[in-house]
């Protein structure tokens, strides 16, 4: 099966590789595929703007399953911020360093319980015959006082976990992708896809 999945971010490609693996798919991504157009995200939800980037892929993929993520980091004491704009928080030529550095900076002074966060992951497909199917994913934690580790991508030095207390930058891939909203969501939209090509 050729799947082409329609994102730029290098970090994402990455783990999607990890998750789904190679053997039941032909993973491509926008510039293997030979792709390159801009994609206006202008939806209201991970789920919609997943589906804007697919469909728009899809649009020009003949024969291919194309598949996009829409993620995000939601933190509830800055009302789901930066949410739908976690790539665009402060610019998107903006360093995590300074994004991560500014979040914490927002929550001076807020208790533990009340630094809840959760990152999303919404995953959309796109088949051949114009069926479509999109799945979320989601992971609990809060955003820990200093940013630790050096795995991972993004937000992920100050997403910490509940129950171990360390963020999931200090994961390895394979502990992340085991638990976070990408893994969830790329697992489903699997069995979707197995579904609708009756493996
Ligand atoms: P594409 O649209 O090309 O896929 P993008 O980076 O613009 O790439 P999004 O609009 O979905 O994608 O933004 C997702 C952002 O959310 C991403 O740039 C990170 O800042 C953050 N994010 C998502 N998943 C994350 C993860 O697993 N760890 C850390 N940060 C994450």
């Amino acid at each position: 099966r050729k799947v082409i999945f329609a994102t730029g971010n290098a970090n994402k490609m990455r783990e999607i590789r990890e998750i789904l693996g190679e053997e039941d798919f032909e993973i491509l991504s926008m510039k293997e595929a030979g792709i390159d157009i801009d994609i206006v995200e202008d939806g209201a939800t991970f789920e919609e703007n997943s589906l804007i980037k697919s469909r728009a892929i899809a649009a020009v993929a003949r024969d291919a399953i194309v598949l996009a993520d829409d993620s995000g980091l939601e933190i509830d004491a800055l009302n789901k911020e930066p949410g739908i704009y976690s790539a665009r928080y402060m610019g998107e030529d903006t360093s995590y360093d300074i994004k991560n550095a500014n979040l914490i900076e927002r929550l001076d002074g807020v208790e533990k319980q009340d630094r809840s966060a959760r990152f999303v992951c919404a995953v959309s497909a796109v088949f051949p015959d114009g069926e479509d199917a999109v799945v979320r994913g989601t992971i609990e934690g809060y955003i820990g006082w200093e940013p630790m580790g050096t795995n991972g991508f993004g937000y992920d030095p100050i997403f910490y976990l509940w129950d171990k207390d360390v963020s999931t930058a200090s994961l390895s891939p394979e502990d992340k992708n085991a638990i976070s909203h990408r893994g969830q969501a790329l697992r489903m939209i699997k069995e979707v896809i197995y579904k609708h090509e009756n493996i």
